[in-house]
């Protein structure tokens, strides 16, 4: 009797964490929430609640539930991480990823566990060639650095130099820029680049200044644009005549504001601007300022948003089947509005196909914008598009 009561008892337990498991979907969101890209990490949080709040907390009859962690931007910690969110938490989906060697230390993990991982943040073209499950909502480099030398050559800038971090995103930014400038017949005059970690401009602003070149191009990642922009003007380069032009990383919609008027008229490209002219972009950032005390979305906030976007809607094309290669099958070819404009996920590369927009750094209504004046459509990774 005992023994009848135990076996049925335990054939219940299993039963309902059965029932249970078949009805969450948990994804496992891993950013910076501290240390030097906290503000990537605060962008996407609030992204993804925002998704939540306006979307529901459950899809295809599945409750959803995030579990954050902060890995506070170093990628040892990140796989760990992401090991215990896929052995102990079991989550569904990964997703998150502030830097390029966090995305690329989960990548094993990933193909392991077959499960995939959304990557919301980080920008190096390789990203998605280490796992079959990684599929992205960001950007890469070479989208925005690539129309960013066509227009350079067009508008007259004949000489240039780069000045990059020196890691995976800059070293992409840097070739891609590089070699659309020359292929174009423009000249490199250098190329330059700074630490990742607690860069200091000057040593290398200062090289920049004595090659007399017609612009400097630059990519530093998000939170980061604000002390390069300080350092520039702190040397003169805004009154030496050489023109500052970059990717939208620089002019980072977190900071832009506070940079001051030296950046007005500042050239960059880049996938989103808070000032982007659309219905839904409005109600976006309308949204995001009033859960988060008047922070404006900057362009890490919207590859948090349309990641939930891709996770929602791979559940509805699955019905809630949670399996990886599923949800991965589903997400190849999806096509949605984001706040930034139209967006696909490329069923070939698994990498975002969007717009990316020419813009100057203007005054509206009294607050610094990235306002668009130009639009390249439906840009493919041109790394990975020249390897075809
Ligand atoms: C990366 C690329 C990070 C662009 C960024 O900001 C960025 C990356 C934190 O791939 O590490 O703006």
């Amino acid at each position: 009797m005992r023994r009848r009561e135990l076996l049925i008892a335990a054939a219940v337990c299993t039963i309902s964490s059965a029932a249970f498991a078949q009805d969450t979907v948990k994804i496992g969101l891993i950013l910076p929430m501290t240390g030097q890209q906290a503000s990537t990490g605060k962008q996407i949080d609030a992204a993804v609640k925002l998704y939540m709040a306006q979307n529901g907390t459950s899809v295809a009859g599945k409750k959803i539930e995030v579990i954050l962690k902060d890995d506070t931007s170093v990628p040892d910690v990140t796989k760990r991480l992401a090991q215990e969110l896929v052995v102990n938490d079991k989550v569904a989906i990964l997703a998150g990823f502030g830097i390029t060697p966090s995305a690329m230390a989960t990548a094993p993990i990933a193909t392991q566990a077959k499960v995939p991982e959304v990557v919301m943040a980080a920008g190096t073209s390789s990203i998605t060639e280490a796992s079959p499950f990684i599929v992205r909502t960001s950007f890469t480099l070479a989208q925005s650095a690539v129309p960013m030398a066509e227009w350079a050559v067009k508008n007259g800038i004949k000489k240039v130099v780069t000045m990059v971090s020196d890691y995976g995103p800059g070293i992409d930014a840097e070739k891609s820029f590089s070699d659309k400038f020359k292929a174009d017949g423009g000249t490199i005059v250098e190329n330059l680049r700074v630490p990742l970690r607690s860069p200091d401009f000057a040593p290398v602003l200062q090289k920049a200044a004595d090659a007399k070149a017609d612009a400097l191009f630059v990519f530093v990642p998000s939170g980061s644009g604000a002390q390069f922009v300080k350092q520039f003007v702190e040397r003169g380069l805004d009154k030496s005549g050489m023109k500052l032009i970059a990717t939208g990383d620089v002019t980072d919609d977190d900071q832009l504001n506070g940079m001051g008027d030296v950046v007005v008229g500042v050239i960059n490209a880049h996938n989103y601007s808070a000032n982007h002219d659309s219905a839904l972009n409005k109600t976006y950032v309308e949204a995001f300022k009033k859960a988060n005390n008047g922070l404006r979305p900057n362009f890490m906030s919207v590859g948090g948003y349309d990641g939930m976007a891709l996770i929602y809607g791979a559940l509805k094309k699955t019905n809630g089947a949670a399996d990886g290669e599923k949800l991965v099958a589903a997400m190849k070819g999806m096509a949605w509005e984001s706040p930034r404009g139209p967006i696909s996920i490329d069923t070939d590369t698994r990498d975002i196909i969007q717009n990316i927009y020419i813009r100057k750094v203007d005054k509206v209504g009294g607050e610094l914008y990235n306002v668009e004046f130009a639009t390249i459509p439906n840009v493919k990774d041109p790394v990975k598009a020249a390897k075809k």
